[in-house]
């Protein structure tokens, strides 16, 4: 059954087609059994040439959790093929995107194990970047429970980095207020403690939350730590721009 539906779910990530969710089948499916399908899946992205480059952190801010009416945060796998090279999204394979501005970590030295402290993540930080984060859930009306959301792998689709890179130590990384702009016009604001504190807690969490499944975080990988503002939805013909208080700003034109 796993495997049938981690299938079913790479297929329509891949191809960006909406589905029910499957709790609507599968009502006995649990959390657990959904971080078991979420590697099934991106183990078939892998299989076909996709290679794993990272990992994400979700629901990471209280806001975040109660608007999808969940109460913990959730991880996900990055790949390739979602790493925006160009600050151009194309609706085309996408369902109902959304975007949202986070702070990124580089690593540079494995990070594993369940006493893991933010010391431990510093010391295996290369460099901090924003980043803004394209979530874009498979499910029908962006709507699901706690299982779904994880099967479906955190609702990740793309994600650009940005292009000026920060040591960990330029700047507090719980302060940065950022403002995301939909065509000139500001629709969210947000700051940086919001991401569980300090985005240096949510990567702790992360290699809590993984470690006891049994993996790790390589050296090279990226991290998203958690949409700092709510994600705004956007469509064909938008220009998104995020104002990082303090850091270069960036931007994502729809097309
Ligand atoms: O990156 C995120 O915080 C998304 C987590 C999944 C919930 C959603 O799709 O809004
Ligand atoms: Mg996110």
């Amino acid at each position: 059954m796993i495997t049938e539906i981690a299938n079913k779910i790479y297929l329509h990530q891949k191809n960006g087609k909406e589905m029910d969710k499957i709790t609507n089948h599968y009502p006995e499916l649990n959390v657990s059994n959904a971080y078991e399908i979420q590697k099934v899946s991106i183990d078939y992205a892998i299989k076909n040439g996709d290679p794993l480059i990272g990992w994400k952190m979700g629901l990471t801010s209280i806001a975040k959790q109660k608007s999808v009416n969940v109460d913990e945060p959730i991880y996900g796998r990055l790949t390739q093929s979602m790493e925006l090279q160009t600050s151009v999204l194309k609706m085309e394979g996408t369902i109902h995107p959304r975007v949202e501005p986070e702070i990124a970590f580089v690593l540079n030295k494995p990070l594993f194990g369940s006493d893991i402290t933010a010391e431990d993540v510093w010391n295996a930080t290369e460099y901090i970047v924003p980043a803004l984060e394209v979530i874009d859930s498979r499910y029908k009306n962006f709507s699901f429970t706690l299982t779904d959301v994880v099967a479906d792998n955190a609702s990740s689709s793309k994600f650009i980095l940005g292009e000026k890179t920060y040591s960990p130590t330029y700047t507090a990384w719980e302060q940065i207020n950022v403002e995301l702009y939909k065509n000139g016009e500001k629709v969210q604001s947000g700051i940086s403690s919001d991401v569980l504190n300090h985005p240096v807690e949510s990567v702790v969490k992360l290699v809590k939350m993984i470690s006891k499944n049994g993996y790790q975080l390589d050296a090279g990988m990226i991290i998203l730590t958690g949409g700092i503002t709510e994600a705004v939805h956007v469509g064909a013909g938008d220009l998104i721009e995020a104002h990082f208080e303090g850091l270069e700003n960036m931007t994502l034109r729809v097309e």
